[in-house]
C-alpha cells in the first residue's frame, strides 16, 4: 500500500477490538463481535476509493468464515465467503482491494496478501447472515459499490462462522482505507492552482482517532 502523499486522500481508520469468531463448541454463528463497527469522520466528500484490511485472521476451517461489509449508506460487500476449504489458518493479514491481482483460493492454502473480495459456493449454498446485518442478497461483489458514497458515519462488518465445528479469531481487528474528493466547498482553489495540478483533483487528507 502506498503511503499518503499530498494529492493523496488515503485516510486509515482503524478498529482494533478483538473479533471473535465463535470458539466454544457449537462454533456456528455470529461472531462475539457482531457488527464490528468503525465510525468514520472528518472526510468531506464522496469516496473514491476503498480497501479493507483484516489483521491476524485464524480460524481452523477457512470455509466456515463469511464476512460481510456494510457502509454508512447501507450499500454493502461480500468481501469472503467459503475460501480456503480445510487449510487452517493462523494470523494471516489479508487485504481486500478491487485492484488486487487475483481472487482468495476456493480449497487452497490463505496466505497473507491483497485480493478481490471473493465468494465461493454461490450456484449452490445460499449466503446469510444474522440481523441486524442484512439477512438475504444477493450482496454486493465489489468494493467500488461504495464510490460516490458518503464516507462519515458507521461502517459495520459481520463476520459469521457457516459451519458447526471449528472456529476462530480475528485477532488484530480490522481497518478501512478510504480515499475521498473534497466537495467544491471545501476545495482549496488557490493551492490547485499555485501547484499546478490542472485537471487533478486536490484531495484532502484527515486523519482520525477511532474506536469501537
Ligand atoms: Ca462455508
Ligand atoms: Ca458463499
Ligand atoms: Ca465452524
Amino acid at each position: 500500500m502506498v503511503g499518503p502523499t499530498a494529492a493523496d486522500a488515503q485516510t486509515t481508520f482503524t478498529n482494533t477490538t478483538s473479533n471473535t469468531i465463535p470458539s466454544t463448541i457449537v462454533t456456528q454463528g455470529p461472531a462475539s463481535l457482531y457488527p464490528a463497527p468503525i465510525t468514520v469522520s472528518g472526510l468531506g466528500g464522496n469516496l473514491t476509493n476503498l480497501t479493507v484490511s483484516f489483521l491476524n485472521l485464524s480460524h481452523a476451517y477457512p470455509d466456515d468464515i463469511d464476512v460481510l461489509l456494510v457502509g454508512p449508506g447501507g450499500q454493502n460487500v461480500l468481501l469472503m465467503s467459503d475460501c480456503g476449504g480445510y487449510f487452517s489458518i493462523s494470523n494471516v493479514a489479508l487485504t481486500f482491494s478491487d485492484a488486487a491481482a487475483g481472487l482468495l483460493p476456493d480449497e487452497a492454502q490463505i496466505v497473507s496478501g491483497t485480493y478481490k473480495p471473493t465468494n465461493y459456493d454461490a450456484n449452490f449454498m445460499v449466503d446469510s447472515f444474522a440481523a441486524p446485518a442484512p439477512t438475504t442478497g444477493p450482496y454486493g461483489s465489489t468494493l467500488s459499490l461504495f464510490n460516490g458514497t458518503n464516507p462519515n458515519g458507521v461502517w459495520s462488518l459481520y463476520i459469521i462462522d457457516d459451519t458447526q465445528g471449528n472456529s476462530g479469531t480475528m485477532a488484530g481487528g480490522w481497518s478501512l482505507t478510504i480515499s475521498a474528493v473534497p466537495e467544491p466547498s471545501s476545495l482549496a482553489l488557490g493551492a490547485l492552482a499555485v501547484a499546478g495540478l490542472g485537471g487533478l483533483y486536490l484531495r484532502r487528507r484527515a486523519r482520525a482517532a477511532v474506536r469501537a
